[in-house]
């Protein structure tokens, strides 16, 4: 039972596709208090759990920190930031005598104090006063989230080719570097789908422009790629380059498309490009416009995009600009600086970055009123991302096409699936990443994976191995990495047919990942699961944040330190351990149970649960040459339900696409 609380007048965000009536009565469990913003408050006991918040960082079970519902351009992740890229508020509160969901539908900053400043509260306080607050009763953690994911209408779902293995890099500098990065997997059989370009296959990162020089005829190159079964993913930038002469520009000037200042004039600011305007995605014909832009690149035959600096990210405005040319004019004539004066302009110039003045300084034309940013920057990266899924749609109905986004709120998990953004190449990102998972799940987030090695910093050999052997699993499979660091890709390192031994595992698994998908998305169910969930019973199980359920029959526990022979594994029940050496599979039935299961960096463990079985095929060289129906069944079950369509279209509901296979 889902029921909608309304504070003041809310913006709405479309977040929920569902109509459901407001009640009159005040938000149940919780202390109310609207006098200074909005504050809920909640009395925990020691054994109550808080899951969810999607995109965050810590522990699956979210107790003990202070997080903050704000889309955030922060590359440091790490176990103190408070808001990462997304802001997903939607939580499943599990205590003694009850269990239920509450969605906090607001778009500016909300934060969660999950018995951090108390140890027995929850508190979620506002500053904005105009929210809807929904709460979902049920009998399980199940039951609320399918009865929430139906509220919010279906998850995105990706063509087949995406669930490949993918490469990217900042950047791959021109045609043959790509190439070059094609021939190195397939030297080594490694297979491989698609290569990122990310911002310097532009012109002077222009959107929608290509470098001729670097990439030449991009559709003559896409075309050469896609004879090797490889696709092109070309990245899009938020902010549009002020420049004469340059129609994206022009066009959205001339038709009031961008975001504007107080004044009215098209707010200024600083991204890749030099100063840039922002399009104004909130007023849908601006969204419609930029939306169609991609078509200049689907001619070119890209299938794929991925969406980035949509929190959005700012270097600085031109306000910052001119207020730190009048505080160096104010010190230019003194001979000496004191410390305090010194600070001011240091703290002046490293403090522009996103800053509070410039979310402050611009606004949407949106057809429920001019609103400032501020008060709805959470879903600036959501409505960039719809206008791209609504402007394809538009020109290619009944075609899937590959897109994901950096910023995301509840809403956008229709459109595009997401990736965790700027990680780094350290283990404890692995967990993270694994951490995270489930949290996404709940709020709608199917397609999504972390970049594989880690963008910041220097990846090593080890924890590339390691990091794949949990990326196998992921719907988004992609190792990317920043300009400036070491080569990543697998082929870079020593022994490359490690690493081809753990991507052909996952080319056998698509089948069964992608069914697991598939019914996730198609029930409004969760593909990665927390034990606790599953065995809510199980002390142990629910206390176990480094292990995940895959789907209905598989558990994971990937080897996420350095050094590692292997690591202690809790069965929750029987389970049949897979293991993958060199290529090849055996079986070991396990019991119940604590186990150290010794796993060498080479090769991959999983476990398939007792009484159920998963479908694996043969490992090809891409997507396009898998040999997706000569299926064999593995595990200790004997029959397995797959959902299988082209990969391409959008039949999703055809009862056909169901097949039962058994042994
Ligand atoms: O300011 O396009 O998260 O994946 O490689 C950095 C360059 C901009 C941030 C993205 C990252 C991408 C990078 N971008």
């Amino acid at each position: 039972m889902i029921k909608k609380y309304v504070f003041g007048t809310p913006f709405d965000t479309e977040a929920m596709v569902a109509q459901i009536p407001a009640e009159s009565d005040a938000v149940p469990y919780f202390c109310t208090d609207t006098s200074d913003g909005l504050r809920f408050t909640l009395e925990l006991e020691s054994s109550d759990a808080i899951y969810g918040l999607g995109e965050s960082v810590r522990g699956i079970n979210k107790r003990g920190y202070l997080y903050k519902g704000f889309c955030s351009d922060d590359p440091n992740q790490t176990e103190t930031t408070n808001s990462l890229y997304g802001a997903h508020n939607f939580m499943v509160i599990e205590q003694k005598e009850r269990i239920f969901g509450v969605f906090f539908d607001c778009p500016s900053l909300i934060s969660f104090d999950v018995a951090f400043t108390y140890f027995d509260k929850l508190i979620v306080s506002t500053e904005n006063k105009n929210i809807n607050v929904y709460i979902i009763d049920g009998s399980s953690a199940y039951e609320i989230i399918r009865e929430f994911r139906n509220a919010i209408g279906m998850s995105y779902i990706p063509p087949m080719w995406a669930f490949g293995y993918t490469q990217s890099r900042w950047s791959y500098a021109d045609r043959d570097s790509v190439r070059r990065v094609v021939k190195g997997h397939r030297d080594l059989n490694i297979p491989l789908d698609a290569v990122y370009l990310d911002i310097d296959y532009m012109e002077r990162f222009k959107d929608f422009t290509v470098d001729s020089k670097a990439f030449g005829d991009l559709e003559e190159f896409a075309n050469e790629m896609k004879e090797q079964n490889i696709r092109l993913v070309p990245i899009i930038d938020a902010g549009v380059k002020i420049e004469d002469g340059y129609d994206v520009y022009e066009e959205g000037v001339e038709n009031g498309y961008f975001c504007t200042d107080k004044d009215g004039k098209p707010f200024e600011a600083c991204v890749w490009p030099g100063m840039t305007h922002f399009p104004d995605f909130l007023n849908p014909d601006a969204r419609l416009w930029f939306g169609k832009k991609y078509k200049i690149l689907t001619d070119m035959g890209i299938e794929g995009f991925w969406n980035d600096m949509n929190e959005p990210a700012i270097f600085y405005s031109q306000n910052s600009v001119d207020n730190a040319h009048k505080l160096v004019k104010k010190y230019a004539d003194k001979e000496e600086l004191t410390l305090k004066e010194f600070e001011e302009l240091k703290g002046y110039f490293g403090s522009r970055q996103n800053c509070d003045e410039d979310y402050s300084g611009f606004y949407h034309n949106t057809p429920q009123g001019r609103y400032c940013h501020k008060d709805l920057h959470n879903l600036y990266g959501y409505n960039m991302t719809r206008s791209a899924a609504e402007g394809l749609a538009a020109t290619e109905p009944h075609k899937r096409f590959l897109l994901f986004s950096r910023a995301s709120y509840i809403g956008m998990h229709r459109y595009s699936g997401i990736w965790t953004g700027d990680n780094h190449s350290w283990w404890s990102h692995i967990l993270a990443e694994l951490r995270v998972l489930p949290g996404l799940n709940m709020c709608g987030f199917l397609y999504v994976g972390a970049d594989l090695g880690g963008f910041g910093c220097e990846c090593t050999r080890d924890l590339l191995l390691r990091w794949l052997s949990l990326g196998i699993f992921t719907p988004l499979m992609r190792n990317h990495a920043a300009c400036g660091t070491r080569n990543q890709e697998c082929y870079q390192f020593e022994n490359p047919q490690d690493f081809k031994h753990i991507i052909d595992l996952r080319y056998r698994l698509i089948p069964y990942i992608y069914s697991e998908y598939m019914k996730a998305a198609l029930n409004g169910d969760m593909m990665f699961k927390p034990l606790a969930f599953e065995y809510p019973e199980d002390e142990t199980a629910r206390h176990t944040e480094d292990q995940l359920l895959l789907g209905n029959e598989v558990m994971i526990a990937p080897v996420y330190t350095q050094n590692a022979l292997g690591r202690y594994v809790y069965l929750p029940e029987d389970m049949t351990a897979v293991r993958m050496k060199e290529g090849n599979l055996s079986f070991e039935d396990m019991k119940k149970g604590h186990h150290f299961v010794e796993i060498p960096e080479n090769e991959v463990v999983f476990f398939i649960r007792a009484g159920k079985a998963i479908p694996l095929c043969k490992s090809a060289e891409s997507t396009t040459e898998l040999n997706k129906e000569s299926l064999e069944l593995i595990g200790s079950g004997n029959e397995y339900t797959l959902y299988a369509d082209d990969g391409i279209s959008k039949d999703y509901t055809n009862p056909e696409n169901y097949r039962k296979l058994t042994k």
